[in-house]
């Protein structure tokens, strides 16, 4: 048995679906991660863990609107970008980039990480992205950002001092030098960064000194984690962070994705969050083997814990795991309003807006069926797949006529309509394996839409090719989310329901 606190085998992705940027901490026995969100609200999902191997979210750092920005203006794929989370002097603070018309950079602070987290306190003196924080042994906090450039902080006002002074831009010839992390491990400084950019050619390298301030002296081995020009089923590893168990092994926290069917691979769940273990030798981090959950079918059969799948809207408010496109006004979206549904008040915006309204959650399997109890009699809506306002499949309803529409970049077609009778009905996504022969030229997955009738038949509307939802095709670093929307009137929909399929 492995000592106490270390996970048994890393069941790789240890957060399954879109949980890019993980930056982690621990607090005695207790570890907590968080990740980016870019445009979704709330925002910063934030999980606890005991054995680094299995994680629950037990929050959203940024869950009130005050905290977090992001207007209609702001494009996909902006908002918040990479945080990182530490705990110090008793608090949890976490620092992160609201980029692209967001505000900039911002550190929030909580007793509990499961919140409250305090409004946000600006650091305007801190460029970029991908901020990090970190205390020398005299409480001076340093925050080292992508480039990789640092700059003296207070972290309690945000207040910075000097100019940001750059410290090592990475490996020869590599791009991108972002991700930076900083740590004190025996007598040195080392600094963890990512190069190469965040897809094929991703990869993590460190560098160590004497001072947080450097000089560094760059690892020979770098890059200590890469998986470019390898064959392995998880790609694009890069956007790394250190932590050590309670046992004194250390391990490593990063992002990875899962691209799958023919060339160049198509990943559907956006960058995910991976484990991998970490030994030492003459002073330099060696990282693991990526294992996978080889129990089961390549991937782990699911990552969706049982209490996030189904949600009969019966309690007073959506839990942690629904996420909404820019805002979530709870006059729009409400269980207030007809108890034991959820109501969403259109205001004017569908699925290839920015204001939609919208509640889902990530798509966290690679093969799964999402259910939905439609009351399509007041307005238009349904279940929807996105990845942002010009890449979705979806099938709604109003009133009697039920349709699916498929949005790629600028085209968007109705792909199947009927005419059914009155009344709620369920909507289904079903996700599946492209059926053999498998070639060059097969996407990763197939979507089927379709309806549920009373006695539990099904009925395909519509068979499309999953690689249109992809982020090889609409570009990004966010993932799949599946989810419940309005479009005119109001929509209400008495339950939710999410399960892995075995590929
Ligand atoms: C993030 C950068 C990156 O700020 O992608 O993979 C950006 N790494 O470090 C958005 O996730």
């Amino acid at each position: 048995m492995p000592a106490q606190n270390q996970p048994a085998r890393a069941a790789n992705p240890v957060i399954c679906g879109f949980h890019p940027d993980p930056s982690i901490c621990r607090v005695g026995d207790d570890y907590y991660l968080a990740c980016s969100s870019f445009e979704y609200f709330p925002g910063v999902p934030l999980f606890h863990s005991r054995d680094l191997v299995h994680w629950r979210q037990i929050g959203n750092v940024l869950d009130r609107p005050e905290q977090l920005r992001l207007p209609a203006s702001m494009p996909s794929s902006g908002g918040i970008y990479a945080p990182t989370l530490r705990h110090h002097d008793g608090r949890f603070w976490l620092i992160v980039t609201n980029a692209r018309e967001g505000g900039g950079n911002v550190i929030v602070t909580a007793t509990d990480p499961a919140g409250p987290w305090s409004d946000p306190i600006p650091a305007p003196g801190v460029p970029g992205i991908d901020p990090d924080l970190a205390w020398d042994e005299d409480g001076t906090c340093w925050c080292t950002v992508a480039g990789v450039s640092q700059v003296r902080i207070d972290p309690s006002t945000g207040e910075t001092y000097g100019t940001p002074r750059g410290l090592w831009s990475g490996g020869p010839g590599a791009k991108a030098p972002e991700a930076p992390h900083l740590y004190r491990i025996g007598d040195h400084w080392y600094l963890l960064i990512a190069e190469g950019g965040t897809e094929r050619g991703h990869g993590v390298s460190i560098a160590r000194g004497r001072t947080p301030q450097g000089p560094f002296e760059p690892c020979p081995a770098n890059p200590i984690l890469t998986h470019r020009g390898t064959g392995h089923p998880v790609q694009n590893t890069g956007h790394a962070d250190l932590v050590q168990a309670p046992d004194g092994s250390w391990w490593m926290v990063f992002l990875g994705v899962r691209p799958r069917g023919g060339t160049p691979g198509w990943h559907v769940l956006g960058r995910e969050t991976f484990l991998a273990p970490v030994t030492w030798e003459d002073g330099w981090p060696v990282v693991g083997e990526v294992t996978l959950d080889l129990s089961a079918p390549p991937w782990p059969l699911s990552c969706a814990p049982v209490e996030e799948r189904y949600d009969d809207f019966e309690l007073g408010e959506l839990g942690p795991t629904w996420i909404s496109v820019r805002d979530r006004p709870a006059e729009l979206c409400t269980t207030k309003e007809r108890p034991g549904w959820l109501s969403l008040h259109a205001r004017g915006g569908s699925l290839d807006d920015p204001d939609v309204v919208f509640a889902g959650r990530r798509q966290q399997d690679l093969t799964c069926r999402a259910r939905t109890l439609v009351d399509p009699s007041e307005g238009r809506g349904g279940l929807a797949v996105r990845l942002d306002e010009r890449h979705h499949y979806a099938i709604e309803a109003c009133g009697t006529d039920v349709r699916v529409i498929a949005r790629v970049g600028s085209l968007r077609t109705v792909v199947a309509e009927r005419s059914l009778p009155a009344g709620p009905l369920v909507l289904t996504i079903t996700i599946t394996d492209p059926a053999p022969p498998h070639g060059p030229c097969t996407g990763p997955d197939v979507v089927s839409l379709g309806i549920e009738r009373p006695d539990g038949t099904c009925t395909e509307l519509a068979a499309l090719d999953g690689r249109y939802l992809s982020t090889e095709v609409a570009g990004g670093f966010t993932g799949r989310v599946i989810g419940m929307y309005a479009t005119a009137g109001t929509v209400h929909f008495d339950w939710f329901d999410y399960e892995p399929l075995e590929g």
